[in-house]
């Protein structure tokens, strides 16, 4: 099956209904069926062919929704950017994925899906077929584009919905970014695929959350442990106001510390489920639906996955786990043993079977549930006159988990080094300090000890 085998459910099964809200307006499932057939003999009309990539750098919109059904309607590969990136960081995807188009406004395209016939496109893509590919910090190296098949996708998407108990009568507010497996493949896939009415924001803001879930009154929503730390500074009133027909709030993507988890069911009367993935693997494990939502653990493997843990890492099997990095055969190679794909998370196991992630084999940082690998950020540091060593590493944060900080040997300037980040790289990236040093601790063997940094 591919994915609109799977999403013809809603698209033709309830065409009718309500499926989306976004900006005020509302649109049936038959109607997004239709503008992404459009949309679809656009791409199809400018020569793009199953295969071809299109990168999309759009802010949450209805045209991403359009165009990321078209391609998987044409079999055209969809390649998201986070809409932070900035020129340096965009080059290395283009680069790498070497799209047939770049569309950071879809105004044209519009206009010539306009002029086309709503038919839906003839396509041969079956299960195996790559719909996506993510780019992922990965566990070493730079940037590498996880290839999605519809497998992994639907999988995924099937899987949440029957363990999180997910359907048409749903109300489902999604304020995640489309460009990360959370928002493209949890939030789109589960709405898709279940037949639900959304609202889909362009993205969280604090000051208006409370307004929104009291206007539409969702019953199931998604968030990154940032959102739900936001989210505690409401009043009780207002939060039980929000809540009022709220049936499962979900958080991912970012560790949960337990205080968040009680004090949030402290105030809003829900316990989070917490859950893990990756952009390789799209959902992993999760807490259950029915029985204990054990705070600190990410449950269980889903139906399907297989998981061990060896040498303290976790390694996954199952439906779930991508086709591969695209044109890395190494670095796919490296990514597995025997068959298994290596998370790079370590964990532990309890007696009944609740894992509980402790810590990650790299220095990958996590902010707000952003990905960030402290090598980009040291390289780029290493450009600037004056910086002769440097090392990132992540310190804590309340709200985002953690944030990076710079420590840096050498005679600079900490504005101007703030300056040249804010400039070159995606706003949660850039060290909120630059921490002056004489030397860094390195191993005998001259490898930085990043967990010696004395906080700042
Ligand atoms: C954050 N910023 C955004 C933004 N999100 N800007 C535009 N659009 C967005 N969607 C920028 C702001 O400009 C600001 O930059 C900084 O990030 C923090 O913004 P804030 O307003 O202070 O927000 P905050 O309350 O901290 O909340 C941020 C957040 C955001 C939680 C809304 O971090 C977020 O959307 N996170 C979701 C990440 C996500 O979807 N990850 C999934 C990866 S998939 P400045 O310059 O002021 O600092 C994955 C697999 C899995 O990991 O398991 O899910």
């Amino acid at each position: 099956m591919n994915l609109i085998q799977f999403f013809d459910l809603s698209l033709r099964g309830r065409r009718e209904e309500t499926a989306l809200e976004w900006r005020g307006q509302t649109y049936t499932f038959g109607e997004i069926d239709e503008r992404s057939d459009r949309m679809a003999q656009a791409l199809l009309a400018r020569g793009y062919r199953a295969g071809s990539r299109i990168c999309v750098y759009l802010p949450n919109c209805v045209e991403l929704i359009d165009l990321f059904l078209a391609c998987v309607k044409t079999g055209i590969i969809f390649v998201p950017v986070n809409i932070l990136y900035r020129e340096r960081e965009i080059a290395h995807i283009t680069g790498d994925a070497e799209p047939v188009l770049f569309v950071d406004d879809p105004a044209e395209l519009v206009r010539e899906a306009a002029s086309m016939p709503a038919e839906r496109p003839v396509a041969r893509l079956d299960g195996g077929s790559i719909a996506a590919i993510v780019y992922t910090s990965g566990t070493t190296g730079t940037s590498k584009g996880a290839m999605l098949t519809h497998n992994n996708f639907i999988a995924n998407a099937v899987n949440l919905l029957a363990c999180w108990r997910i359907t048409a009568s749903d109300r489902f507010l999604l304020a995640l970014p489309l460009f990360h497996v959370h928002g493209l493949g949890n939030g789109l896939h589960c709405w898709l695929g279940s037949g639900c009415r959304m609202r889909l924001i362009e993205r969280f803001e604090h000051a208006k959350a409370a307004e929104e879930f009291i206007d539409f009154q969702p019953t199931l929503f998604f968030g990154v442990p940032t959102i739900y730390v936001r989210l505690l500074d409401i009043p009780p009133e207002t939060g039980r106001k929000m809540a009022a027909r709220m049936r499962l709030f979900v958080s991912g993507s970012a560790p949960l510390p337990p205080q968040v988890l009680e004090d949030f069911r402290e105030r809003f009367g829900h316990t989070i489920l917490e859950r893990y993935g990756m952009s390789e693997t799209l959902m992993n494990m999760s807490n259950p639906y029915v029985g204990e939502r054990r705070p600190g653990t990410v449950g269980f493997p889903m139906p399907g996955v297989s998981a061990r843990i060896v040498e303290g890492e976790v390694q996954l099997k199952g439906p779930n786990v991508f086709a591969g990095y695209w044109r890395r055969p190494e670095a796919t190679t490296a990514a597995f043993v025997d068959g298994w794909f290596r998370t790079g998370d370590m964990a532990q196991c309890s007696e009944d079977g609740y894992y509980t992630l402790s810590g990650r084999r790299s220095d990958l940082i996590i902010s707000g549930g952003f990905n960030i690998y402290p090598r980009e950020i040291e390289e780029l540091l290493l450009e600037q006159p004056g910086v002769r060593e440097t090392a990132v590493a992540g310190v804590e944060d309340r709200a985002r988990g953690e944030v990076p900080v710079a420590w840096v040997v050498g005679d600079f300037d900490a504005g101007e080094l703030e300056r040249v980040c804010r400039e070159k790289l995606a706003s949660f990236k850039v060290p909120r300090r630059f921490v002056k040093v004489d030397s860094l601790p390195r191993t005998a063997l001259g490898k930085v000890q990043k967990h010696l940094l004395a906080a700042p």
